[in-house]
């Protein structure tokens, strides 16, 4: 954690009048949670200040809060605060080109360089335990709902501190949210975690179709089709690899689902083992070191990628052996 960044990142906001807040395509809890979160606590701290969280708005997040439309951009007199988003094309809402003040607060590995000023802690589970820190270390006013949201953002992400890179901090910190604003933690859970039927039978169907290579690396295809006839979307077919975490056959996982608009397949891997960042970003992705996503246009490339992620895990299973880890 860096305090003098964060208190350089609260200096600049008090500056602006109007400030937007933006984060990825395809956005997860964390995402959202973050940019609502964010705006939230600014104009809880500056009631005078104009904050809009911008990106198109997905109802099953509805339950995190409303985003805002907006029709009409001041790009020149803006701060405009990019939210869990590495790279700039991958931004929903607005046109990051035209933006003259960016800060970029982000916990994925570095890609581009985006702002004037970037805060990026690795180290971090999700861009929500940043803004925490920042909450923390500088004067920003929080209450009972925004802990709330920042606690959706931490335990979606980690999911609920089981990933990489969870530690003694973060609960620490969650653990002083939930006594200081009495918060009941069973209710937000229930808030992330309930599902309908209909997504479980579909993680059965993943379960018994999941192809499983000898170097322990397994892959599904998931056609549009089959995620219809469960009553699903694509993008929580895509979603629920988080869901098939430490299973003993396999260290890599990958799920494929189609984007009908653009025909592109859509790629989202977890490791337990092998860093998977790097071949991710060979085709068109990349992410952090166990948990990357990737696109594809063609089946040749798909098929590629497979290869690629198949001898990762048996170079990663051969090193292992070697010192006789296994
Ligand atoms: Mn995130």
């Amino acid at each position: 954690m860096n305090k003098d960044k964060l208190k350089r990142i609260y200096n600049e906001i008090k500056r602006f009048d109007t400030i937007y807040i933006a984060r990825h395509i395809g956005p997860d809890p964390d995402a959202v949670a973050s940019e609502i979160a964010l705006r939230d606590t600014i104009k809880l701290t500056f009631p005078s200040k104009k904050v809009f969280s911008v990106g198109a708005s997905v109802s099953k997040f509805k339950y995190i809060g409303k985003l805002d439309k907006i029709n009409e951009y001041d790009y020149e007199n803006s701060l405009v605060i990019t939210l869990d988003l590495p790279n700039m094309s991958r931004v929903d809402g607005i046109n990051l080109e035209k933006c003259k003040n960016i800060i970029k607060i982000d916990h994925h590995p570095f890609v581009e360089k985006m702002g004037y000023l970037e805060y990026i802690d690795e180290k971090a589970t999700s861009t929500c335990e940043i803004l925490l820190d920042l909450v923390n270390n500088t004067r920003f006013k929080i209450n009972e709902n925004i802990a709330k949201t920042i606690i959706i953002g931490i335990v979606s992400d980690s999911n609920r501190f089981l990933f990489h890179p969870s530690d003694d901090k973060v609960l620490y910190k969650v653990a002083d949210l939930i006594k200081k604003y009495k918060l009941n933690l069973q209710e937000i859970y229930d808030s992330i975690y309930r599902r309908p039927m209909s997504e479980v039978r579909l993680m059965g169907y993943i379960a018994s179709n999941i192809k499983v290579t000898r170097n322990k690396f397994a892959y599904i295809i998931i056609e549009n089709d089959i995620v219809n006839s469960f009553n699903a979307d694509a993008s929580s077919a895509s979603n629920m690899v988080n869901d098939f975490n430490n299973i003993e056959e396999f260290i890599v996982w990958m799920f494929v689902t189609k984007d009908l608009k653009s025909d592109i397949f859509k790629v989202n891997i977890r490791s337990r083992g092998p860093v998977i960042n790097e071949v991710a970003s060979n085709y068109n992705g990349g992410g952090h070191k166990f948990s990357s996503g990737a696109r594809v246009k063609t089946m040749d490339e798909l098929n590629s990628l497979i290869n690629d992620l198949d001898n990762l895990c048996k170079e990663y299973i051969k090193e292992k052996e070697c010192k006789n880890e296994v």
